[in-house]
């Protein structure tokens, strides 16, 4: 196929982002939206299903909202199965949704790292698991996961989603691999630190107005020196998402200012 803007187009397919009433996977659908895909999401709770029809319908999306909670395979299943009936057969999967607990590794216990690999990595394989007999049937499909920083580096107190998110870029390169000859293309996004709820506490001001000492130290570390903001993650989503990145399979795309291209500010 010879490149044309076109590639870039989403209308008529159908894209499912996890955890997209807020934050990172809300502005990830607006720009899936704004290339023309129909946008489902999904969340725990019923009340959180209709913020993030009211959120979208402000914006002028009419987007599809759904309650189930991703590490529930049965519910997963079925939350996927009404999706396919009531609005299609799911084209894009986002695999947005994630939680952080940030606990040094001594106190944390074998529960609260359960729960961070439970929902940063077993959610994003129930969910994947999900969605791929109907993209194998329909002959292609696009899954994005969400990674990280830490799917590359440490750092304290985040042991559980280091190694969620170290997990999830293995297993993206495995759906690649076992499902590249089904024309399905599995890729990551690994986000920088990005200004959303998640990270919140990282650049709260300190009681004498100055700021966050993790705030600083982002910036220094940043060669863009300033925090992402979730709509600096569209671009590449619909880039993933499209059939412009047909023969890219396996990869992880940091959108990080830099960070990880940067050793640090010298002395
Ligand atoms: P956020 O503001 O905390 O939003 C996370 C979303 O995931 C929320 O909508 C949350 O819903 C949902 N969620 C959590 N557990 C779920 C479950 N079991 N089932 C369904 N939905 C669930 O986070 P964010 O910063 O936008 O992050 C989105 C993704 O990007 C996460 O995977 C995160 O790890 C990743 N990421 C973030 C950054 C960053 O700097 N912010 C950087 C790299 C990667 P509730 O409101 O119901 O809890
Ligand atoms: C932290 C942060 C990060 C980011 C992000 C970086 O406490 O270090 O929350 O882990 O959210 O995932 O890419």
């Amino acid at each position: 196929m010879s490149f044309s803007m076109d590639m870039f187009e989403l209308k008529g397919k159908v894209a499912l982002v996890t955890g997209a009433v807020y934050g990172i996977g809300f502005e990830i659908a607006k720009g899936l939206a704004a290339a023309g895909a129909t946008i489902v999401f999904n969340d725990r709770h019923e009340e959180g299903v209709k913020k993030g029809i009211e959120n979208y319908k402000e914006i002028g999306i009419k987007a599809y909202g759904f309650v189930f909670d991703i590490t529930d395979e049965a519910a997963v299943e079925a939350g996927v199965k009404k999706i396919e009936d009531e609005v299609g057969v799911i084209d894009i999967l986002v695999n947005n949704a994630g939680i952080i607990k940030r606990i040094p590794m001594l106190e944390m216990t074998a529960e609260d790292f359960r729960q961070v690999v439970d929902i940063d990595l077993n959610g994003q394989f129930i969910m994947s698991k999900a969605v791929l007999p109907s993209m194998i049937k329909k002959g292609h499909g696009k899954i994005i996961n969400i990674c990280s920083m830490m799917s590359e580096l440490g750092r304290e107190t985040v042991a559980g989603y280091a190694a969620a998110k170290g997990g999830l870029k293995m297993l993206t390169k495995n759906i690649c691999s076992e499902f590249g000859e089904a024309n399905i293309q599995c890729n990551g996004i690994g986000p920088g630190y990005i200004a959303t709820p998640q990270t919140a506490p990282l650049r709260e001001l300190q009681e004498d107005g100055s700021k966050h000492p993790f705030d600083q130290f982002i910036i220094s570390k940043t060669p863009a020196a300033r925090w992402g903001e979730p709509e600096d993650l569209a671009g590449s989503a619909v880039f993933l998402a499209s059939d412009a990145s047909n023969f890219v399979n396996g990869h992880i795309l940091y959108v990080d200012g830099g960070i990880l291209a940067y050793i640090g500010k010298q002395p």
